[in-house]
């Protein structure tokens, strides 16, 4: 029997900030995992340190599935995106134990690989439309199977998913969140001329994604749909505010574009119609996000029922560990679809080591037991916290519009 002796919350910002929950036992083992909730990270360390961590101070480490329910049931105040993070963390933690204590990787305990590796997307954009087709070849290059590309729309000085850092993307970039401009109008008829562009370039081999970022209404994003058609993307992403999950059954009824949709979703609540109603292709929820490897493993499973593949949330501020976890998660899940990659910087790394590696498109996590990530505590504290924000975003008229 082994006991879970102690607990603390490590919090790092070599270029970004990242919450890691760090679990020790008496067997002289201890795991990590993720706890970082972009541009609110701090109210995810007082719940971690404030109101989990006494609790799990003598609690029996091996019994992964009973601590998740003791924080999710016992709770009371169920779900939310800070309350799924913190029990997130936990869960990643524990499952590194189990992986320790087994001396297996993770993937091995959730049932062995499925496939040989883990398709991944990364993020290329640019811009201006020729910007952005020279940012796609370059993912072409580096042995990218599948790239999502964002362009700029003229006319807006700023618009989503477009950075100055091509390779280190990162959106959350101020002290307090700076403004964008967004125009449905502009965006409607610029974004189709991309995917022209780049399957005359590129021709019918790269598979083609494309963010929305939740600037549509659902009739709009039918039409985006349609307009896409002809330029066969792999998916559609966050075309809607999912708040109302019924929203997609009016684009689902207009076209055959595939639908991804859930980054943001901290629970199966979020998406049981989506699912049930099979209106999505692809779900995006995450390990760090969505309640862990033990409540993405019950989504994926509700998934696999109705169609839907996986298609995991992997930007920069997805820590890591966080990665380390979703690549077990991802070799292992029957309905795998993809995941998404976006590189961290050098300093980022060097802080977590990990086990992972990337080779002709693929993602592979490695065999190590447990998650295959540590991270270094002397470095990390070399970076202390620094607030920092995702913009917010205004139609031209001033009205606050979403991000
Ligand atoms: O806005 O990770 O698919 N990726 C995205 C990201 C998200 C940020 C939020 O923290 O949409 O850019
Ligand atoms: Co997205």
């Amino acid at each position: 029997m082994m006991k879970i002796t102690d607990a603390k919350v490590i919090v790092t910002c070599p270029g970004r900030n990242f919450v890691t929950l760090k679990i020790y036992t008496d067997e002289d083992l201890y795991g990590i995992g993720d706890a970082t909730l972009n541009g609110r990270e701090k109210a995810v360390v007082a719940y971690l340190e404030e109101h989990v961590i006494p609790c799990l101070i003598g609690m029996q480490a091996d019994r992964i599935e009973d601590i998740w329910q003791y924080l999710y049931r016992g709770c009371y105040w169920r779900r939310g995106p800070v309350t799924m993070t913190a029990i997130s963390a936990v869960d990643m933690a524990l499952w590194d134990i189990k992986g320790k204590a087994a001396g297996m990787p993770v993937y091995q305990l959730l049932g062995g690989a499925s496939r040989d590796g883990v398709m991944v997307y990364g993020h290329a954009n640019g811009e201006t439309l020729e910007e952005t087709v020279e940012e796609v070849g370059k993912y072409i290059d580096m042995g990218y199977k599948a790239i999502r590309a964002q362009t700029g729309i003229p006319g807006l000085p700023s618009t989503y998913g477009v950075s100055g850092d091509k390779m280190f993307y990162e959106p959350a970039n101020g002290a307090l969140p700076s403004e964008n401009v967004w125009s449905t109008e502009k965006y409607l008829t610029h974004a189709p001329k991309l995917f022209e562009r780049l399957r005359e370039t590129y021709g019918d081999e790269p598979h083609l994604l494309h963010d929305v970022h939740h600037r549509l209404t659902p009739i709009e994003a039918a039409r985006l749909g349609k307009l896409l058609e002809p330029y066969r993307l792999f998916w559609m992403e966050d075309c809607v505010a999912a708040d109302n999950q019924e929203g997609l059954r009016r684009v689902r009824e207009h076209t055959v574009t595939p639908l991804a949709i859930g980054e943001i979703f901290n629970s199966i609540w979020n998406c049981k119609t989506l699912i049930e109603e099979q209106l999505i292709d692809y779900i995006r929820a995450t390990v760090v996000h969505a309640g862990g490897i033990t409540h993405l493993r019950q989504i994926a499973g509700f998934a696999a029922l109705h169609h839907v593949r996986t298609g995991c949330h992997g930007a920069t501020d997805l820590s890591p560990v966080c990665m380390g976890a979703a690549l077990n998660f991802n070799l292992w899940v029957p309905n795998f679809g993809i995941q998404e990659y976006m590189r961290h910087t050098p300093e980022t790394d060097a802080v977590f080591p990990h086990e992972y590696s990337f080779k002709d498109g693929y993602l592979h996590p490695g065999n190590k037991p447990g998650l295959g990530v540590d991270i270094d505590e002397k470095l990390a504290a070399k970076y202390p916290y620094q607030r920092a924000y995702l913009p917010i975003n205004r139609l031209q008229d001033g009205t606050m519009w979403n991000w």
